[in-house]
């Protein structure tokens, strides 16, 4: 790999690299850049345990303010039409194996961290050659990887800490849970672990030793008081698990997050390929077998071919037909009243908007 240059890498990954999944990418996570083994996008495993991977090697940490908001945000290629995730905290170091040490801040009930049919198209892969597809660049956008604004509550205790996302994928073969942890200090919070120590225990299943869930939209159990839900919960996908109490009621359910700057990495975007036109579902059957916009499997991104190269036209929102000029890489075009494009750097080619999304001035949201 380390002899490969950067546009085989791109080149590969656009033509389906295995086992694309997801990280989360913000805050910055253990093994993120220059570490030995980096960071996967597999589920965890046998040769990738619970806590984490088994990584902790701190790379950057971020400081979170206790009583405020954090940007989680995330990169990969094959979102298996969303799921259910948490995020939680553990102020032990290197993380614990033992759960209970694991206390979850924030659960989504769907809609994490896609609403999406199936996979998304594929986008230039990160900087480590990871996939990716295209960011949503807020927390409501369908067909494309949202980003959340996470509440970290006022009175969780002040000092270094290791921040969590555990998802649990919608569509698939198996059930599965995916982990990626970041080193974080907390400041500003409270100097007792009272608070702390009330919240519910992370929900981990999936792994060996542990009850499995079934498919679809997993009603975390014990979610805790903080969190959204964000696409129903699919009946019976507790599995073997304990079931959940019903459909949870969060505190901020109503107010949800807070309105995110439409802030796209740069070195994220350039999708080729029209995105799947099926609209999103919000119920999806147990262990489907085939994927509804994805690609060949539920494990690499929707592949379809590329569209030739067009004339180009000015930036902007503009008429619907060929690929639209442009210069910002990862901006969103609006095509038309029915397509978008995202900009490679010269390019955004034409796909279809999903039933029931519209795009205006530069973002797509549902109608
Ligand atoms: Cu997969």
């Amino acid at each position: 790999m380390l002899t490969m240059t950067t546009t085989f890498v791109a080149l590969a990954t656009l033509l389906g690299a295995s086992n694309a999944h997801m990280i989360m990418s913000t805050p910055s996570p253990y093994n993120h850049h220059k570490s030995s083994p980096l960071v996967q996008v597999d589920p965890l495993g046998a040769s990738l345990p619970f806590p984490c991977q088994g990584l902790s090697t701190i790379e950057e940490t971020t400081a979170l303010t206790a009583g405020a908001t954090q940007r989680v945000a995330f990169t990969g290629g094959a979102q298996h039409g969303g799921g259910s995730c948490q995020f939680s905290l553990t102020y032990e170091y290197p993380p614990p194996a033992d759960k209970s040490k694991w206390k979850a801040i924030y659960t989504l009930i769907g809609g994490c961290p896609v609403s999406a049919a199936g996979n998304l198209p594929a986008a230039a892969p990160d900087a480590d050659g990871r996939a990716n597809s295209p960011q949503c660049g807020n927390d409501s956008g369908v067909e494309c990887i949202r980003e959340f604004q996470v509440p970290i509550p006022k009175d969780l205790p002040s000092g270094n800490a290791t921040f969590a996302w555990t998802w649990y994928p919608k569509i698939g073969g198996q059930p599965e849970l995916y982990m990626t942890c970041a080193p974080v200090t907390i400041q500003g919070g409270a100097a007792d672990t009272g608070f702390f120590d009330a919240l519910p225990q992370i929900f981990v299943a999936n792994v060996a030793g542990e009850c499995k869930t079934g498919m679809g939209v997993v009603n975390i159990p014990n979610p805790g008081k903080f969190g959204r839900v964000l696409e129903q919960p699919s009946p019976d996908s507790q599995g073997s698990c304990p079931k959940a109490a019903g459909v949870p009621v969060f505190e901020n359910d109503a107010a949800g997050a807070a309105p995110v700057a439409s802030i796209v990495p740069t070195t994220l975007l350039t999708v080729t390929r029209p995105a799947p036109s099926s609209s999103p579902s919000t119920d999806v059957p147990a262990a489907s077998t085939t994927f509804p916009g994805g690609g060949s499997s539920p494990c690499k991104p929707a592949l379809a071919p590329v569209a030739p190269n067009a004339p180009l036209r000015p930036t902007g929102d503009a008429a619907v037909g060929d690929a639209q000029s442009c210069s910002v890489l990862g901006e969103i075009i609006c095509i038309g009243d029915s397509q978008f494009g995202i900009c490679d750097g010269a390019k955004a080619v034409p796909q279809d908007l999903s039933d029931g999304t519209t795009c205006s001035g530069g973002k797509i949201s549902r109608v």
